[in-house]
């Protein structure tokens, strides 16, 4: 099993037990006219993950490993939207309202899907989630656990809030997790900088982070010949 450059020190990939997960690569987050951006985010500072996402993406279909996608949304009915949630920061328009992109955050409606560059394949573990946690009141553990995957590579937006919290969440739930750190972005670069730092403090208390070149270069090299895409059993 190849030990990749990593930090707080090198991270061993185990090809049989890992997995893709890529967070909330979702329209109304990362496009120009979405709910993100008429919140006042300035979107421009998370395009740059968008094509490192892309081309990892197409590292792990071609060494047929599992890939997810999760999105952040909610039923048409709100009925898994906590008041609270859907009240804080007195929004101008709320969840369940419509927004640029149809009902803000209603799983279904056109900004909750996800951007062009990052769409999953057909075959490949979508989670529609409410929480940031992409485990709270989603299968994501179980998915797991079926197919014995103990690693994590993630990527997503934002680095933070969703990533940072599926991170953590998943670290406690005994998963080794690798942050890819250029395959994840925010609206606040400082908070982005933090993050990374925070998570691989105290001897990688949450985990791990990388460079995609570092990940990519390895998988160029050491993939195990597979090239037919994983499927879901
Ligand atoms: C946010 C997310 N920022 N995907 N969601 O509300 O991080």
């Amino acid at each position: 099993m190849p030990f990749i450059d990593a930090k707080p020190f090198p991270f061993q990939f185990d090809f049989d037990h890992i997995a893709l997960i890529c967070i909330d690569m979702q329209r109304d987050f990362c496009q120009p006219g979405g709910f993100a951006e008429s919140l006042g985010n300035n979107i421009a500072n998370i395009q740059p993950c968008i094509p490192v996402i892309g081309k990892l993406q197409a590292a792990f279909r071609k060494a047929g490993l599992p890939i997810i996608h999760t999105k952040e949304c909610h039923q048409p009915d709100l009925s898994d939207l906590p008041t609270a949630k859907r009240n804080r920061g007195n929004p101008k328009v709320k969840i369940g309202e419509f927004g640029p992109m149809g009902r803000i955050l209603v799983d279904g409606e056109p900004g909750v899907e996800f951007v062009s560059e990052n769409e999953p394949r057909e075959y490949e573990h979508v989670i529609s989630k409410p929480g940031k946690d992409s485990f709270y009141r989603t299968d994501l553990d179980e998915y797991l656990t079926r197919r014995k995957i103990s690693g994590l590579v993630i990527t997503g937006v934002t680095t933070e809030v969703c990533v940072q919290t599926t991170m953590r969440c998943a670290n406690d739930r005994g998963y080794d997790c690798l942050l890819v750190e250029d395959g994840t972005d925010s609206y606040f670069p400082e908070f982005k900088e933090m993050t990374l730092k925070a998570l691989v403090a105290q001897g990688g208390i949450v985990g791990w982070t990388c460079k995609s070149d570092v990940l990519l270069d390895m998988m160029a090299k050491e993939v195990p010949g597979q090239t037919s895409p994983h499927k879901a059993a």
